[in-house]
């Protein structure tokens, strides 16, 4: 029996953003479910049934529901391991696993809506802003000395096909052009966005797309 394959995420939000991208990149048809985080939907009984974090993204995927967008990221190259996001050989792979989780867990963490309402809260609405630009922009600076090294060459993050660092950068790079950080003097960095914004699989997963008030589809479905 097959199982109908369901993300359910925010249009923004960058942890379902990458796994938007992994679906298209691995062909893997799903329909999409609006979890509308301005609204509070993430806090529903029904979606922390779901992910009792109550956090974007969830995947449900082979009868499973799949939760933390890195985990469902190694779960569908576990399970659909073509076309390859890492590469075969073993530094290598980790170099690409070491750029996503600093993304994922250096960089993005204190950026989340959580945090930064707290910020806003204990030091005032301009601390912000502040905050997540001087977050964003250190640790993009770090993810590009990470990728100016000779072993890590191409115009992805490595070498010349998608893997699993860019489907986590360019949501990341998403989020600095939000709030203000430019990135055009980190030259691998801007190369590899300028690579992935010409790649159809990364222009189909991007937020504008989804944007309620541009087009109301939440749950319409959709094939890579
Ligand atoms: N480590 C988690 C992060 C998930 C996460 O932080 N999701 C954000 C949207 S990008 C969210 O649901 N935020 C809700 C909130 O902060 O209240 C993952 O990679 O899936």
């Amino acid at each position: 029996m097959s199982h109908p394959v369901i993300l359910h995420d925010y249009w923004r939000s960058s942890a379902g953003y990458r796994l938007r991208i992994a679906l298209r990149l691995k062909g893997i048809a799903h329909r999409r479910q609006s979890v509308d985080l301005v609204a509070g939907d993430h806090r529903s009984p029904d979606h922390v049934a779901l992910n009792p974090q109550g956090l974007v993204p969830v995947l449900e995927i082979d009868g499973q529901v799949l939760t933390q967008s890195l985990a469902v990221l190694d779960y569908l190259e576990e399970t659909r391991p073509q076309p390859a996001l890492l590469p075969a050989d073993p530094a290598a792979r980790a170099h690409v696993r070491a750029i996503a989780q600093a993304i994922a867990c250096e960089i993005h963490p204190i950026s989340n809506l959580k945090i930064l309402q707290r910020v806003e809260a204990l030091a005032g609405p301009d601390a912000r802003a502040a905050w997540n630009r001087d977050n964003i922009a250190k640790g993009l600076t770090a993810i590009e000395a990470m990728l100016d090294h000779p072993a890590h060459t191409g115009s992805f993050c490595h070498g010349d096909t998608p893997s699993l660092a860019d489907c986590v950068l360019i949501p990341q790079l998403y989020n600095a052009t939000r709030w203000g950080v430019g990135f055009d003097h980190l030259p691998r960095i801007a190369q590899v966005a300028a690579t992935c914004a010409a790649h159809p699989d990364f222009t189909a997963a991007h937020p504008d797309n989804f944007d309620p008030s541009r087009e109301a589809r939440a749950t319409e479905e959709e094939t890579p």
